[in-house]
């Protein structure tokens, strides 16, 4: 039934570039950081076009923001979204598309006057990049109850600001418990943000895992003193060890191979100053792996290798972990009728794990789950420049029309 449906590209289209030029950068790109003013701004535009397509809306206590269409039955809705968050160089469609599609996806039912069995919800997750507030994905992980409201309402941002206090500063605290409304299932869509469906030619990528993650923070504390008079037999450097400690973090990540990566995003050191040895030090540590045995092995290995070179250099070192999520399966029903939708579409589809985290995750943890992936060019993300074609939007908006018509009514 209405297998002939298809969305409107570009309308489609449109709505991401209008999305987009709240939080513009001047050299293109978007910054919206989770909880900002250019989040409320977001917000209230998406929000403008649920309201448009005759949604009622609801938003947690955490701020998460679900768009609830009516089903010929009561009962938990199929639901589908994602993010509107961005991190500071952001693109348009990271998170943006999944939410938009599924507005899309909203609208091309009510013009074809379609009333589906199972309710339908587009919802968007507070916070899911995690770049201002660790961990990332911290909406849809209260959303499931991976993370009590009260510890995520008191998190601060890298910028000393609580949750709490940005929720209400943009007007986010909703009135609805978390975990309300509950999901039949959960299909996000999203681009790739890696180069494998684009190298391969492929269209549609039909997602079955999530890889682990494990975010740290390294601080080591040593004695600022004067760079020109301080002999280095003398000196307890914490510029030394954390410098030392991010090149071994390569190394060590190169040296396991496979699906491992590690990133050193952030570094700072107090005082900052050209002519005084560093008296502390701050970095970041972003481990992945798809198989959580060697991820664990790394983290403990760049951790053994700090400790060594604080004792070395005679500096107090602490690890504080910001978030560790091991690898997420998705259910495998619904990774088949992703595949087998986007084949009976005509679309070149294969399966794959994603490199990234995405709410879809954390909504796995409490309903059948999946997600659907279109190319990113140049398998660029996190970056100004990121793309996806119009038609590889168009196709996976489509996929996800027919995948949610299917789940609305089994
Ligand atoms: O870091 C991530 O993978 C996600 O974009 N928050
Ligand atoms: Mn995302
Ligand atoms: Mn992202
Ligand atoms: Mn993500």
């Amino acid at each position: 039934m209405w297998n002939d449906l298809r969305i409107d590209g570009e309308r489609l289209w449109q709505r991401l570039n209008e999305l987009g030029e709240i939080g513009a950068l001047p050299g293109g790109g978007v910054c919206r950081l989770a909880l900002s003013e250019e989040d409320r701004l977001g917000r209230e535009r998406v929000m403008g076009w649920m309201q448009e397509l005759g949604l009622e809306i609801h938003q947690d206590a955490i701020g998460n923001v679900f768009g609830l269409r009516p089903g010929q039955q009561p009962g938990p809705p199929v639901m589908t979204g994602s993010h509107i968050d961005t991190v500071r160089t952001g693109g348009l469609y990271d998170g943006n598309l999944g939410v938009l599609a599924g507005l899309e996806v909203v609208q091309t039912l009510n013009q074809a006057g379609i009333e589906t069995r199972r309710p339908l919800c587009v919802a968007f997750f507070t916070n899911e990049e995690g770049a201002r507030f660790a961990p990332d994905m911290m909406g849809s992980l209260v959303y499931v109850g991976g993370m009590p409201l009260e510890q995520a309402l008191s998190t601060r941002g890298i910028d000393g600001e609580s949750v709490a206090d940005c929720l209400t500063r943009i007007g986010a605290v909703g009135e609805r418990p978390v975990g309300r409304p509950e999901a039949h299932a959960f299909v996000e869509l999203h681009v790739e943000q890696g180069p494998v469906l684009e190298q391969q030619g492929i269209t549609i990528g039909a997602v079955e895992q999530v890889q682990g993650i494990s975010w740290s923070e390294y601080r080591f504390d040593g004695c600022s003193n004067h760079a020109g008079t301080t002999p280095m037999s003398l000196r307890r450097d914490a510029a030394h060890g954390a410098v030392a400690t991010a090149a071994y973090v390569r190394q060590r990540v190169e040296q396991a191979g496979g699906h491992q990566v590690g990133t050193v995003g952030r570094m700072a050191f107090t005082p900052d100053l050209i002519n005084v040895v560093p008296l502390s030090a701050s970095m970041t540590v972003d481990l992945r792996n798809t198989d959580d045995s060697v991820l664990r092995q790394v983290e403990e290995d760049v951790e053994r290798f700090a400790r060594q070179v604080a004792e070395e250099e005679g500096l107090a070192f602490e690890r504080r972990s910001l978030a560790r999520f091991e690898p997420v399966d998705f259910d495998p029903e619904v990774v088949g009728l992703v595949e087998t939708t986007a084949r009976r579409l005509g679309y070149s589809v294969r399966r794959m794990p994603s490199g990234a985290g995405h709410d879809a995750q954390m909504l796995a943890r409490v309903c059948p789950t999946a997600m659907i992936f279109v190319p990113s060019v140049g398998g660029i993300s996190h970056n100004i420049e990121e793309y996806t074609a119009p038609e590889d939007v168009a196709a996976g908006a489509n996929v996800l029309l027919q995948v949610l018509l299917e789940l609305c009514q089994s």
